[in-house]
């Protein structure tokens, strides 16, 4: 895990273009520790999208690639909708899918992945918004945890279908009025976590993306718990900061707001038997390495 797959030939590395020559240089691919304390200070791996401005969705996309392990051999899938705005300027590789069959797609890259390269570490990552997960693409979704593909699948919610202006969604909360559903939802937002859980995913988180923190540890989480046993799924909050009526400015209060113990993001998780004793061996190991590490650098000193 490293820069040399990327890096440039040093007769090339003039005429390179400049964003290019930023992420041999400043990228952070290759340390181990990398999360979302590097924003601003290295290389990020976007840099512009064409989202709304404020939209809470370019925060989440800057804390999961900030946070993946692994991104030059990352490859994320994504899907129609606001989200698929983002991804032609994203340094990682990715692929755009049909609208609803991301986890289809991405099950079949996978194992590609893993017979093309075997021994080397490749993770897959779908990214679809709520209407691809939960609605057009809920088949795919399913099957894909119940062949215990594995892959992480973030879903970004925002409760309703943004990018064609404002339709219902299975994941939109009772009663909520949208500009294309004036009739307001009649039934309950589907409990796609708990759905997730009798799928066979091994690891659920349901969350806004209020704390960079918090998204960097369940996305690390989700991506190594996928790599060993089987499904993830994470279930995040990106308010439709345009279709919620709020201004640019509102949306991390609207993300806060809506985590309140009783509110439907509310933090919630769901961490299979075999997943924990996996995470809580990794969290030993690393302790492990930081206190030699530790030892070694006091002996240098
Ligand atoms: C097969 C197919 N059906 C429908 C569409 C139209 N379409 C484009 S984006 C979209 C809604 C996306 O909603 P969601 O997945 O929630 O993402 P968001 O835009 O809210 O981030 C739809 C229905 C399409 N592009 N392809
Ligand atoms: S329409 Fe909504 S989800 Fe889409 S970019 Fe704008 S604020 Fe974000
Ligand atoms: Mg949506």
């Amino acid at each position: 895990m490293s820069k040399e797959r990327i890096k440039i030939a040093p007769e090339f590395f003039d005429i390179m273009p400049p964003e290019y020559q930023d992420l041999v240089t400043k990228a952070t691919y290759g340390n181990e520790q990398r999360g979302w304390k590097d924003i601003g200070t290295s290389k990020e791996l976007i840099e512009e999208h064409s989202l709304c401005a404020g939209c809470p969705e370019s925060m989440a996309f800057r804390y999961i690639l900030a946070s993946l392990p692994n991104p030059e051999d990352t490859v994320m899938v994504g899907s129609t909708g606001c989200t698929s705005l983002v991804f032609p300027h994203v340094a990682i590789h990715n692929i755009h899918s049909l609208f609803g069959n991301q986890n289809a797609v991405a099950s079949g890259l996978k194992r590609a992945l893993m017979v093309r390269f075997p021994g080397r570490v490749k993770d897959v990552v779908v990214l679809a918004g709520d209407g691809a997960t939960v609605d057009i693409g809920l088949d795919m979704t399913m099957q894909a945890w119940f062949r215990q593909e594995k892959f992480t699948t973030i879903c970004f919610d925002n409760e309703l279908y943004a990018n064609t202006g404002g339709q219902e969604s299975g994941l939109m909360q009772k009663g909520f009025v949208a500009k294309m559903a004036p009739v307001g939802k009649g039934f309950e937002k589907v409990r796609l976590p708990e759905i997730a859980r009798e799928a066979g995913c091994h690891y659920i988180v349901n969350c806004t993306v209020s704390k960079p923190s918090l998204i960097e540890k369940v996305v690390k989480n989700a991506i190594y718990v996928a790599r060993e046993l089987g499904p993830t799924y994470l279930q995040l909050y990106t308010p439709c900061i345009l279709e919620i009526g709020k201004n640019s400015m509102e949306g991390l209060q609207e993300m806060r707001d809506a985590e309140k113990p009783t509110e439907r993001f509310a933090y919630k998780e769901y961490i299979s038997e075999p997943a924990k004793q996996l995470l809580a061996e990794m969290a030993a190991k690393d302790k492990e390495k930081k206190a030699a590490a530790k030892q070694l650098a006091s002996q240098g000193a």
